[in-house]
């Protein structure tokens, strides 16, 4: 048996992330969407056990692609909440200004590469700041949906939503607009707080 997953509670309240980001789409996109996956992980887990118990494994491939979109859509988005706080944005400092510095040159460089990179997503997904053991170093990747990733092994630090369901009540068609307005949002205490787990 596998353990429930459970949805995170926000660390601030739904109006706390006004004006930037509206308290109908948090509530929304919290209580609704991010439920959402985490029952749709839990439903996977549980047809693969059952899987497992009756040795039937002709629905295999369905059930892994829904634990991958749905376990990376809880896993993205529960990165996402606590990537915020109310009196966020400004700048990184110490060793994670340090770090971005040092893999993308300056600290304006690397907020245009990731700011380019959520906007340039096809469709729905997020951009995220990474470090990679292997690459040893940070990098900005992109995902499409939750789960088409494009670097294996690399631990998120840092991640925007573009999907429309992230923005759409308030921004409606721009995208540009919700990740400038992201920005001031960012929790980089906790940035920090992760990356400091990678090393
Ligand atoms: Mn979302």
């Amino acid at each position: 048996m596998s353990h429930k997953h459970v949805l995170p509670e926000l660390p601030y309240a739904y109006n706390a992330l006004e004006p930037h980001y509206d308290e109908a789409t948090l509530k929304l996109h919290h209580s609704k969407h991010h439920q959402a996956y985490v029952d749709g992980l839990n439903k996977a887990e549980e047809k693969l056990s059952e899987a497992r118990s009756t040795l039937d494994f002709s629905l295999i491939k369905h059930w892994e692609r829904e634990i991958a979109f749905h376990g990376s859509g809880h896993l993205l988005h529960s990165l996402f909440w606590s990537n915020m706080s109310p009196p966020g944005g400004g700048e990184p400092t110490g060793l994670l200004m340090e770090d971005i510095s040092t893999n993308f040159g300056s600290f304006e460089a690397f907020k245009k590469q990731f700011s380019a990179a959520a906007a340039a997503v096809e469709g729905s997904g997020w951009a995220l700041l990474v470090h990679s053991k292997e690459f040893k170093g940070l990098r900005v990747l992109t995902i499409e949906k939750h789960q088409d990733v494009s670097l294996i092994g690399a631990i998120p630090l840092l991640t925007v939503d573009v999907w429309e369901h992230a923005y759409y009540l308030k921004y409606q068609n721009r995208r540009a607009d919700w990740i400038a307005a992201w920005w001031n949002l960012v929790n980089w205490n906790d940035v920090q707080n992760k990356l400091s787990k990678c090393k």
